[in-house]
């Protein structure tokens, strides 16, 4: 029996399904999570779907958002436990309690590094997200894919290709946002809430970053800061600005643009963003961190935050 042919036994023999995602869910995790806790409920089936703390209430417009349980809401049993969107059982948080109280784990999520956690495994690494895993899997097994779970399938997509624009968007996925539009979904408004709305408070960390920026080397790097007092005046967190790094990376003519985070007393984090050719991997190397050629990143301890960024421009320098 195939995998999808086993989760097609298993969701027409099972009754009590528990659903969840890894903790500070994103978009991808938010819809994918309520997509399958539609269409449980669809099939009259007991669900309940959990997130660890507070769900993000940007995604308050899916349907099922406001019967999302809490930790302390476990059931004793569930005969299956569904795992989105997550790559090993601890980034389950206080939710990986779960793991123990269910008779199967099912594990459908598309990071390179899954550790195939589950009893039954369904990992792509290249799919675009597990809303479109999910909805490729619930079309193979002729499930009725209504509005409201076309809407979750949405927000899930359109969230991790950062609107259709990271290159982990492809044709099939477009095939698949044609597919959900057709199903009626208010897919401008969806779009909108997910990649341009904004907080306030968020427009006003923005604001303040934006004010520190400076460009060096002929205007080809570009860097802003991010310090805690700006997120307490602002009441803010960093996810309600945005991708804040891209705010010096996006400037015309900048190569690399580097945010400088306040973690701690003189502890930085550093974020590196390249548009054509420099590898910022090289410098975030240097300093131990590590990630892609256009994105990296670092931490820097023990030293003053002027200190950090003349080193940093220093040795962009000399990498040329
Ligand atoms: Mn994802």
């Amino acid at each position: 029996m195939n995998r999808l042919d086993e989760l097609k036994k298993i969701i027409d023999s099972y009754n009590d399904f528990a659903v969840v995602s890894h903790t500070s869910p994103d978009g991808d995790s938010m819809g994918s999570i309520l997509s399958l806790y539609n269409l449980l409920l669809d099939l009259n089936k007991n669900v309940d779907v959990f997130v660890e703390g507070q769900a993000p209430n940007k995604f308050s417009f899916l349907n099922g958002f406001y019967n999302i349980k809490n930790v302390n809401q476990f059931n004793n049993k569930y005969e299956c436990l569904f795992v989105l969107d997550c790559g090993d059982e601890d980034r389950l948080g206080d939710c990986k309690e779960l793991i123990e109280k269910a008779d199967i784990i099912v594990n459908i999520d598309h990071h390179i590094t899954n550790t195939n956690f589950g009893n039954i495994n369904l990992v792509d690494s290249k799919a675009s997200s597990v809303g479109e895993m999910l909805y490729e899997i619930y079309a193979n097994l002729d499930f009725n894919i209504t509005r409201i779970i076309a809407e979750c399938l949405y927000t899930s997509i359109v969230s991790d290709t950062g609107g259709f624009k990271f290159s982990n968007t492809s044709s099939k996925t477009m095939k698949i946002i044609a597919n959900l539009i057709d199903t009626g979904i208010n897919f401008t408004n969806i779009y909108y809430r997910i990649i341009d709305l904004k907080t306030l408070n968020g427009i006003k960390l923005m604001s303040k970053v934006t004010s520190t920026l400076k460009t060096y080397l002929d205007g080809k790097v570009a860097t802003i800061k991010l310090t805690k007092q700006m997120l307490e005046e602002c009441e803010a967190t960093e996810d309600e600005a945005g991708e804040l790094v891209n705010i010096a990376r996006d400037i015309e003519n900048v190569e690399v643009g580097i945010l400088i985070k306040e973690i701690d007393l003189d502890t930085y984090k550093i974020s590196f963003r390249s548009k054509d050719y420099f590898d910022v991997k090289d410098i975030a190397l240097k300093y131990g961190g590590g990630g892609h050629i256009k994105a990296a990143g670092c931490t820097i301890k023990n030293k003053k935050i002027d200190e950090i960024e003349s080193e940093i421009i220093n040795e962009i320098k000399k990498l040329g």
